[in-house]
């Protein structure tokens, strides 16, 4: 398929199904904890500062956003988890939420989720990637902030990453980062592949 990656606009924000999108286009979802960088990962795979709202202070995306490329597809940034400083409430509304789209969504091609190269993933990390693979929705691990690492210990972080969550080799493992733009190309293959 061929994408114009630099055609694209946010288009609605949600906290329900009722409103969703309603056509067929193909979706992908970014999950992961708060501040991994999912935001900054949907702008740098569009070439974009600040399409998708980021911040250094945790729990700046807070509803379902679609963002629509070049009518062909969509990305959809998800409010990230095991922020600390929200109630069980808010926490269980959040769960709710994604919850839903996860289990329900049929536009829904696979979830990229984000993990810290750099620290071994959380409990919620191995969850999230354990609940995907339970309603085997296609997923595509990225790990990103690699410009904070040194090139030579890669493997290694990779490695520990990779045992902690018993990564399935069958699904895809990328190396990011949204600041040197390593792993952009790998990451719009394995997207594409998935549409
Ligand atoms: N060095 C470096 N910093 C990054 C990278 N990706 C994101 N950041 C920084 O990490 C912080 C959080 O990034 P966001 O993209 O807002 O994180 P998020 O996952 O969308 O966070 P929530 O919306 O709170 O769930 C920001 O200060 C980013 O600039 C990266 O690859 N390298
Ligand atoms: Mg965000």
């Amino acid at each position: 398929m061929e994408i114009n990656t630099h055609n694209a606009e946010i288009l609605l924000s949600a906290t329900n199904k009722s409103h969703y999108p309603q056509d067929d286009l193909p979706e992908i979802a970014l999950a992961g904890r708060s501040n991994v960088g999912k935001s900054s990962f949907i702008n740098t795979m569009l070439n974009r500062k600040n399409l998708a709202r980021t911040s250094g202070k945790p729990g700046k995306t807070q509803l379902l956003n679609f963002f629509n490329i070049d009518d062909k597809m969509r990305f959809v940034d998800v409010p990230g988890y095991g922020y600390a400083r929200v109630s069980k409430k808010e926490r269980e509304k959040w769960g709710r939420m994604i919850e839903e789209y996860l289990t329900t969504r049929e536009n829904l091609r696979a979830v990229v989720s984000l993990v810290d190269l750099r620290h071994d993933p959380s409990a919620d990390d191995v969850q999230m990637y354990e609940f995907l693979k339970y309603y085997e929705i296609p997923v595509i691990i990225v790990a990103t902030k690699a410009d904070k690492i040194p090139r030579g210990k890669w493997n290694k972080h990779e490695s520990a990453i990779k045992k902690k969550l018993n990564f399935d080799p069958s699904d895809d493992f990328i190396l990011f980062s949204s600041v040197s733009k390593v792993g952009m190309d790998q990451a719009w293959d394995a997207i594409l592949e998935k549409l």
